[in-house]
C-alpha cells in the first residue's frame, strides 16, 4: 500500500523535541502505510517547565482537526508532566477530534490511570508493532483482544492484554525518523512548522534499551518486570544501525556538534565497542557523551571511546551513605567501587565527568549528608556534581517502602506523586530547610571546585560556626558553575571546528 494511504495518525510528544519513542513509532506507522503528523508539544525545560496554556491547547486542537486523524497517539514518558497531558486529553475530548491512545514509560506502568480518565486505548512498552495493529484494527473494524500490549475499555470493563511484540533484535524496528515531514512545534503560545530537531546543536540516540540494575527510585526495574519470558533485560542494536542513524542525523541536522548517547548504560560488550569505535571514527567523528554506572566503568572501553570522541561520562552515585544506597536505593556498589570508578574515568583521559546525587529526601539525615560529603572528598579527576532532590515516581519500589516505613503517609505520597509539575520540579531541585543539612549540602556542592577545597576542610570542622562563610562561598560557587558551563560548551565547539579542518 502506498505511503499515507491508510489514513493519518497524529502523534504528540510532550516537552521533548527529540522524543525518540515517538520517532520510532512514526517510522513504524509510515512503513505500514500511514501518514504521520507529529506535534512536539512544548520544549524540554529541566528547571521550570511551564504548563500548557489555553492558547497552546487551541493551537493543538486546530492542528489535530486539520489532520482528521484516525488515531491520536500521546506519548506519556514521564508522570512529571501529567497536568499538561491531562489538559491535552480534556481539550481533545471536548472537541471529539478522534480516538486517543496513550503509550510511553509512565503509561506502561499505570495504564488504568488513563483508562479511568476515559482514554480508550493504552499500549504498554514497545509500541512499534502494537500501534500499527491498533490502527489497522480501527480501520478495518476488527476485534482488539488479540493485539499484544493493548489495554482498552469495553463498556465499563477494563481489558489488559498480555504484553507482547517486544523484539530482541532492535534493528527490526528500523531507524527513528530524524526529519519528520509533517511535524510542528507548539511552544510559548506559537506553532512553528517543521521538525524542531533539525536546527539542534546536539543529537540524542540510544544504542540499547533497558538497564540491568534495580534502583528502587527508577522505573526501569518495574518496566522490566512487565517483559514476557525470553525478552533480554538489555537489548542492544547493531553498531551498523546506530551509525546509519547518526549519518542520517548529520545529513538532516546541519548544525549538530555533539552526540548524546542516552542508553541507561552505554553498551560495553567487547566486540560491539571495537566495531563501534572503528565505524564511529570513520563515519561520524563528533564529540559525544555517555551514561555509565560505577559497576560498569571499564578502563579499556573508555580509552577506546575517548580516542574517537568521548568527552563526557555521566554517572549516578546518588548517595555517599552505603546504608541509603543499599537499603533505600537498592544500589549495591560500595564506596570503594565508586571511588575506583572515578579513578578509572580520570585515568582514561575523559575530558569531563558528571556525577549525579539525590539528597535531602525523607530517608536522609544530617549524618548521611555528611557521609556523602566524605565520599565526594574522595572522588577523583575533573568532575561536575549534579545535586538533586528525590522525585517519588509512580510505580517505583521506593514508593511503598517510604509509606511502609512511615516516612510519608499514603495521602502525602499520593499528593506528591500526582502533584502539579511546578511542585515536582521544585522537589527535583530541592534544598532542605534544616540548617545543618543545608550546610552539608553546600559543602558537597563546593567541593567540586578545587579552589574551595582548603576552605571546606576548615568549614567541615564546625559548619554551623562557618554558616555565613559557607553561604557566601556557595553563592560564588553557583557563579563559577555558570562559567564552567560556558567553558565546557566552548571547548566542544572548538573541538568540532578542529574536526572540520
Ligand atoms: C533517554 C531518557 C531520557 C532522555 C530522552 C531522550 C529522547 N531523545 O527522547 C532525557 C535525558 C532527555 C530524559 C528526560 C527526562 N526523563 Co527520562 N528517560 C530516558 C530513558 C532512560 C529511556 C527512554 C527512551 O528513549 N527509551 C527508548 C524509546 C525508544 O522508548 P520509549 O521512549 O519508551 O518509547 C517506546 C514505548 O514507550 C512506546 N511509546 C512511547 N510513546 C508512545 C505513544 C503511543 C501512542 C504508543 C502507542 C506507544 C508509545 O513506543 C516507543 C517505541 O518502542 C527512560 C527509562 C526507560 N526505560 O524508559 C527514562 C524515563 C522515561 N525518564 C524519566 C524522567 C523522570 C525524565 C524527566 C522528567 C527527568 C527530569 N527531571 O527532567 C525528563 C522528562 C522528559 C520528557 N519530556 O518526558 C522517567 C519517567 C518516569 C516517570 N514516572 O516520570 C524514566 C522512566 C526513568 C526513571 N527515572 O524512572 N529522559
Ligand atoms: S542504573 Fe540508572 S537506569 Fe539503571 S535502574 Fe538504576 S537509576 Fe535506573
Amino acid at each position: 500500500m502506498a505511503q499515507g494511504e491508510k489514513g493519518t495518525v497524529v502523534l504528540v510528544a510532550f516537552y521533548n523535541v527529540k522524543a525518540l519513542g515517538v520517532r520510532y513509532l512514526e517510522s513504524a506507522l509510515t512503513r505500514a502505510g500511514y501518514r504521520v503528523a507529529t506535534v512536539f508539544f512544548k520544549r524540554f525545560n529541566s528547571r521550570a517547565p511551564s504548563p500548557a496554556t489555553a492558547e497552546e491547547l487551541e493551537l493543538l486542537c486546530r492542528r489535530v482537526r486539520r489532520e482528521k486523524p484516525m488515531l491520536i497517539g500521546l506519548s506519556v514518558m514521564s508522570s512529571m508532566y501529567l497536568d499538561s497531558v491531562c489538559a491535552v486529553l480534556d481539550a481533545l475530548g471536548e472537541k471529539d477530534l478522534g480516538p486517543v491512545a496513550c503509550g510511553g514509560a509512565y503509561a506502561s506502568l499505570e495504564p488504568e490511570y488513563f483508562l479511568r480518565r476515559g482514554v480508550p486505548y493504552v499500549i504498554r512498552l514497545d509500541g512499534e508493532g502494537p500501534v500499527v495493529q491498533l490502527a489497522d484494527a480501527l480501520r478495518e473494524g476488527r476485534q482488539l483482544e488479540s493485539i499484544p500490549s493493548l489495554c482498552y475499555l469495553e463498556g465499563d470493563a477494563v481489558r489488559i492484554n498480555p504484553v507482547g511484540c517486544l523484539d530482541n533484535d532492535l534493528d527490526r524496528y528500523g531507524l527513528p525518523t530524524v526529519n519528520s515531514p509533517n511535524a510542528c512545534l507548539i511552544d510559548e503560545g506559537r506553532l512553528t512548522e517543521g521538525d524542531p530537531q533539525l536546527g539542534a546543536l546536539s543529537y540524542e540516540v540510544i544504542a540499547s534499551r533497558g538497564c540491568p540494575f534495580t534502583c528502587s527510585y527508577c522505573s526501569c526495574v518495574n518496566l522490566r518486570r512487565l517483559y514476557p519470558a525470553g525478552v533480554h533485560p538489555v537489548r542492544t542494536r547493531s553498531v551498523e544501525s546506530v551509525i546509519q542513524e547518526l549519518e542520517e542525523a548529520r545529513r538532516a541536522c546541519r548544525s549538530i556538534a555533539f552526540i548524546h548517547f542516552y542508553d541507561e548504560i552505554f553498551p560495553n560488550l567487547p566486540g560491539w565497542v571495537d566495531e563501534f569505535v572503528d565505524k564511529y571514527r570513520a563515519r561520524i567523528g563528533l564529540p559525544f557523551s555517555i551514561w555509565s554506572h560505577p559497576k560498569m566503568v571499564d578502563a579499556q572501553v573508555l580509552r577506546k571511546l575517548v580516542r574517537v570522541g568521548l568527552v563526557e561520562v555521566i554517572m549516578g552515585i546518588q548517595s555517599g551513605s552505603s546504608s541509603i544506597r543499599r537499603e533505600v536505593f537498592h544500589r549495591y556498589e560500595t564506596n570503594e567501587d565508586i571511588v575506583q570508578s572515578t579513578r578509572t574515568i580520570r585515568q582514561s583521559d575523559v575530558f569531563w565527568a558528571n556525577y549525579d546525587f539525590m539528597l535531602q529526601h525523607p530517608f536522609e539525615t544530617a549524618d548521611t549528608m555528611r557521609e556523602t560529603y566524605e565520599l565526594v572528598k574522595r572522588l577523583e579527576g575533573r568532575y561536575e556534581l549534579q545535586l538533586h532532590g528525590l522525585n517519588f515516581l509512580p510505580g517505583t519500589d521506593i514508593v511503598p517502602m517510604a509509606v511502609e516505613q512511615g516516612r510519608l503517609t499514603r495521602e502525602e505520597m499520593d499528593s506528591i506523586l500526582y502533584a502539579p509539575m511546578a511542585e515536582q520540579f521544585n522537589a527535583y531541585w530541592k534544598q532542605e530547610d534544616d540548617p545543618v543539612s543545608r550546610l552539608w549540602y553546600q559543602l558537597i556542592f563546593l567541593w567540586q571546585f578545587p579552589c574551595f577545597r582548603r576552605r571546606c576542610l576548615r568549614y567541615e570542622q564546625d559548619p554551623l560556626a562557618f554558616r555565613a562563610h559557607i553561604g557566601r562561598d556557595h553563592a560564588r560557587g553557583l557563579r563559577l558553575a555558570r562559567l564552567r558551563y560556558l567553558y565546557k560548551k566552548a571547548r566542544v565547539v572548538l573541538k568540532r571546528l578542529k574536526g572540520r579542518r
